[in-house]
């Protein structure tokens, strides 16, 4: 399917296959209108399915990761409305849900729901010209697909509460600081690191990584003891797996072990 919001690339090799997909509406911003979302929704549905994928890259433009869901289509809308045909709540959901890994390569302004976005990613890099902020209060409404929450759990209590309640941005620097993203890198740089990462995390085991994603999401859903539990468990079935006998082999064998997803 071609897309009228989005750009998908696919860069495939032996060790592993990485796609970025770019939100691309330049002239909004690439605020995240209906039309991007379900195209959003959809390419990530073909990737969960796609073997030759081992990571995604979530990117924008060097202005604009995301300005935040489109206001000219929120302006209107009633409670009925948004309940009935949950198409932000459902579409933008995908990311969180998707159950492999995914990156958000940050440029320029990730506003609203393009910083909710992003935080649904696994983890953020930003170039040092990114502006992360949940400016909805401006509007009179507040974050509504997870801003409240995700931020707070990635940057604690008060700065959540300074975000969201004065609507103000944060440059990379600072939400490198509080742990909103894993690294700043200059903006000329941004793709290159970025891709770097993912294909490293393409040459791994798909199967071990999303596992191991899952883990680290359970910290979030639950006690200290029960994601323990489930770390161990998941732990002890990894060696049920041809990769995990691959991977300790290639160590002893002094060699690059060769994963294939079994
Ligand atoms: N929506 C629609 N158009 C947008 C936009 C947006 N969020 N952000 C920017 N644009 C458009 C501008 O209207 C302008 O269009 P033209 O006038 O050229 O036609 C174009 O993009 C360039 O923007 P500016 O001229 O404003 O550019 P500047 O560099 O001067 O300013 C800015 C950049 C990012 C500071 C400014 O554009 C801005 O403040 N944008 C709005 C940021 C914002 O408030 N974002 C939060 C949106 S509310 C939900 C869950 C979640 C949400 C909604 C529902 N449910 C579960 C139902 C999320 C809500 C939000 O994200």
């Amino acid at each position: 399917m071609a897309y009228n919001t989005l750009e998908v690339t696919k860069d495939i090799t032996k060790d592993g296959g990485v796609c970025t997909i770019k939100l691309n509406r330049p002239n909004a911003l690439n605020a995240l209108c209906a039309e991007l979302t379900t195209e959003l929704a959809d390419a990530l549905g073909k990737l969960e399915a796609d073997d030759k994928i081992g990571c995604v890259i979530l990117t924008g433009s060097d202005k604009a990761f995301a300005a935040g869901a489109d206001i000219t289509e929120l302006k209107d809308g009633t409670f009925l409305g948004m309940y009935d045909h949950d198409v932000f709540g459902l579409y933008w959901e995908a990311v969180a849900r998707f159950r492999k890994p995914i990156i958000a390569a940050v440029a320029g302004y990730a506003l609203g729901g393009g910083c909710e976005i992003a935080m649904m990613c696994d983890f953020i890099i930003a170039a040092d010209n990114a502006k992360f902020g949940q400016p909805e209060i401006n509007l009179g409404v507040m974050p509504g697909a997870g801003g409240t929450q995700r931020l707070t759990k990635a940057v604690g209590k008060s700065k959540a509460m300074d975000m969201c309640l004065t609507g103000r941005m944060m440059k990379a620097d600072e939400a490198h600081a509080c742990g909103l993203v894993s690294r700043v890198v200059p903006l000329d740089e941004l793709m290159e690191t970025t891709m770097e990462a993912a294909k490293k995390i393409a040459g791994q085991s798909g199967p071990i990584a999303m596992m191991t994603k899952e883990a680290v999401n359970t910290s979030f859903e639950t006690t200290l003891s029960q994601g323990i539990h489930f770390e161990r468990r998941l732990f002890q079935a990894m060696f049920s797996t041809e990769d995990q006998k691959e991977g300790m082999a290639a160590f002893a064998e002094k060699r690059k072990p060769h994963f294939k997803n079994k």
